[in-house]
């Protein structure tokens, strides 16, 4: 009995998510905004690869970005401090944003004048998964240094991604890890498309960049 109720209350929760999710992509698709949901383990490198991403696409594009986090705060500052708008969406015990946060944050922006908002996620590889937010493409960001049995161990966010980024590959000898493995494991998932990327030596970032515009030009 008890079981019962308890998925009774988590499938009202992701039916309404689902329609709040709705109602957020009806938005920015009115406004010709495109939307990426970064998510990933904490600091598989998430906030790096979007500040690059601002670099290079800021002068085609007019970017925003919504910084979700426990406190998000330190991350939104990171992207503000590339001139341009940041919304912190601080979770408080929350391990994901969900829609519901989303909406909240489009009151704070002006979506006609934004042509690409990128969402960080909550840092985890498990309760992201199951949230829609609204946005068009679903990315993941993993590190080598989460170990090379990562994928395998969260199969669910790799199968529903649009894109996997390893990251870290500067690191891979080091920490004992095959990117190559991760790589095939992502793909194994379902996920179509991977990048192998070092944001902080710079391999893979022109691929990651041209991946993004490919996305927004459709
Ligand atoms: N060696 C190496 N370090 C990296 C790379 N990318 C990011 N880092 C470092 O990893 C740490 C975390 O990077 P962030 O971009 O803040 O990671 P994040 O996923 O946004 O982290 P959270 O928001 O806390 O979940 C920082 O110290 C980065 O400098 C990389 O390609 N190679
Ligand atoms: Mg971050």
């Amino acid at each position: 009995m008890h079981k019962v109720s308890d998925v009774k209350v988590e499938q009202d929760i992701l039916k309404i998510n689902k329609r709040i999710a709705s109602d957020n992509r009806a938005l920015f698709d009115e406004n010709g905004v495109t939307v990426f949901n970064v998510m990933g383990a904490i600091g598989s490198g998430k906030t790096c690869l979007i500040e690059k991403a601002i670099d290079m696409l800021k002068d085609e594009y007019s970017i925003a970005v919504m910084a979700g986090d426990v406190v998000a705060k330190y991350d939104s500052d990171r992207f503000t401090a590339h001139g341009i708008i940041s919304i912190p969406i601080s979770t408080g015990k929350e391990c994901h944003l969900d829609a519901h946060f989303i909406e909240h944050g489009i009151e704070e922006l002006d979506l006609s004048s934004i042509d690409v908002l990128f969402i960080e996620n909550v840092g985890n590889l498990i309760c992201p998964s199951d949230f829609d937010l609204g946005e068009h493409f679903k990315i993941v960001i993993v590190s080598v240094s989460e170990g090379d049995d990562i994928v395998m161990k969260h199969p669910v966010i790799f199968k529903n991604a649009d894109l996997t980024v390893v990251n870290k590959i500067d690191i891979s000898e080091y920490v004992g890890a095959s990117s190559e493995k991760m790589a095939e494991d992502s793909m194994r998932c379902g996920c179509p498309r991977v990048i192998m990327a070092s944001c902080k030596k710079g391999a893979g970032i022109d691929e990651w960049i041209q991946y993004l515009r490919d996305s927004i030009e459709g």
